[in-house]
């Protein structure tokens, strides 16, 4: 708080509070927000309409999430919504998996089980069961101890916890991400005290991967930067390395002593299997060295709103690893205390029975086939109608999301004239699409191109 913001103002009374903000700020290091607070709490404030919040500006919606809100507001029937990365059946309805509804049958009538607060670092076997999904029940990682894993809040919980004990006690403070990526990753790390960077990953005029740039931009970044990969199902471009050139990142990274945090929110999601998707991962841990990964269960087990992710960080050695989880606890602590137990419970129960987990596998397949099904129907629709452009990218693309090509105007004209929603970059979530709706989507692309929106 400025004393010059209250001097500038124009009422007689900020004027006052300005002089009276002048006076007490004089010669005393005391925080003057703690003396004021019992100026601002006085109904006199309120009286003379002045709020203290009155400076503020209306923030813009978030890109992604503010589609929905958007999309939310249209009365048209035959409106649809592909911005956000959310899982819907053939009906267009929310999927809540037949595993999940068990597992969380099977607590219920557990009445043994209590709310007490979980450990600072979360559910201990959803933790352990987490480590062993992504890095391989076989990963030496973990029968040598090296592997601290916390529960967090979702994928993006993880991110924040990762990002603030970096920039705590990492010696590199900026972290690479890809251009484009995530529109929330390069906020998390910022607040959480990163300096962030980005490196070429995405090609538009190929549709696909600037390996060369990839290369060259991490070949120059400072040695021992931390640079986040996605596991698998880059989003939003959909266009992930091969596994010969992840060896090729690998190699270079290494050399490089870079620091690999992956963001792992769409495993089982890019190929229908858990363990293809996670071979990047653990081609960087098979060599030794250390890492950070951040998995959510939130589109892998539609546990979306539960919030159940988990930070693993590999280490060298079971003592570095103590030490580093005692140091996640400080990060964890003051932050949120500790993680809900509901969503994690789920997890464990499904991951911990053989029966439920290979459910589970099969469910995981089934929504990954009708995403990829959606992209045949879509190609093939917009082949039909003669759309011009090269439209084999839709198919080539994977994971949840097909990066269009479409531009931010023809985005507007597709939301005006036919009430679909996505991100105006052009992304869309194939996993929001059904046999139903493709035809409509399908016409609206079409108009938007060939119209010269
Ligand atoms: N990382 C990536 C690459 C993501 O795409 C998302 C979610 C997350 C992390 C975080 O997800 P979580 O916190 O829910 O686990 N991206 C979504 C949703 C699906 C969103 O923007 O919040 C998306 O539509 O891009």
């Amino acid at each position: 708080m400025k004393t010059t913001e209250f001097s500038s103002s124009s009422s007689p009374s900020d004027r006052r509070i300005g002089a009276l903000l002048r006076h007490l700020t004089a010669g005393t290091d005391f925080p003057i927000t703690d003396r004021l607070s019992s100026v601002f709490a006085s109904p006199t404030s309120g009286v003379t309409g002045g709020s203290v919040f009155a400076h503020l500006v209306q923030a813009p919606e978030d890109p992604i999430l503010g589609v929905t809100v958007a999309y939310n507001k249209d009365p048209s029937p035959i409106k649809l919504n592909l911005g956000v990365g959310a899982y819907r059946t053939e009906e267009g309805k929310p999927l809540v998996l037949n595993v999940v509804r068990k597992a969380e049958q099977q607590l219920i009538n557990d009445r043994s089980r209590i709310k007490e607060y979980l450990p600072i670092v979360g559910l201990v076997e959803f933790n352990k069961l987490s480590a062993k999904l992504i890095l391989g029940a076989d990963s030496p990682a973990i029968r040598e101890n090296r592997v601290t894993t916390v529960e967090c809040l979702s994928g993006t919980g993880s991110l924040r916890v990762g990002g603030e004990f970096l920039a705590k006690h990492y010696h590199q403070k900026t972290i690479y991400i890809t251009q484009p990526t995530w529109g929330n990753h390069p906020k998390i790390f910022t607040l959480a005290g990163l300096s962030v960077k980005t490196y070429r990953y995405y090609d538009p005029s190929t549709r696909g991967l600037n390996f060369q740039g990839l290369l060259e931009d991490l070949g120059a970044a400072p040695p021992g930067s931390i640079v986040l990969l996605h596991a698998c199902a880059h989003n939003p471009t959909g266009v992930d390395p091969t596994i010969q050139q992840w060896e090729q990142i690998r190699q270079l990274m290494r050399s490089k002593g870079l620091m690999p945090f992956f963001d792992s929110a769409y495993q089982g999601f890019a190929s229908g299997s858990l363990d293809t998707d996670a071979k990047p991962i653990r081609m960087f841990v098979a060599d030794g060295g250390e890492c950070l990964v951040a998995q959510s269960y939130a589109k892998n087990m539609g546990l979306y709103g539960e919030r159940v992710g988990a930070l693993s960080i590999v280490c060298k050695s079971a003592d570095v690893a103590g030490r580093v989880e005692s140091q996640l606890k400080l990060v964890i602590r003051p932050m949120y205390s500790s993680p809900p137990i509901h969503g994690a419970s789920i997890v464990a129960v499904i991951l911990r029975d053989r029966n439920l987990f290979n459910e589970w596998t099969l469910e995981l397949k089934a929504m990954a086939d009708r995403i990829i099904s959606m992209r045949k129907q879509l190609f093939e629709a917009l082949r039909a109608r003669g759309t011009p452009g090269d439209w084999s990218h839709i198919i080539k693309q994977i994971g949840m999301f097909t990066f269009t090509g479409l531009n931010p105007a023809q985005v507007s004209f597709m939301t005006k004239e036919y009430h679909i929603y996505m991100t105006s970059d052009g992304r869309i979530s194939m996993a929001g699409l059904s046999s139903k709706t493709v035809p409509h989507l399908a016409d609206s692309i079409h108009a938007a191109v060939t119209k010269n929106v």
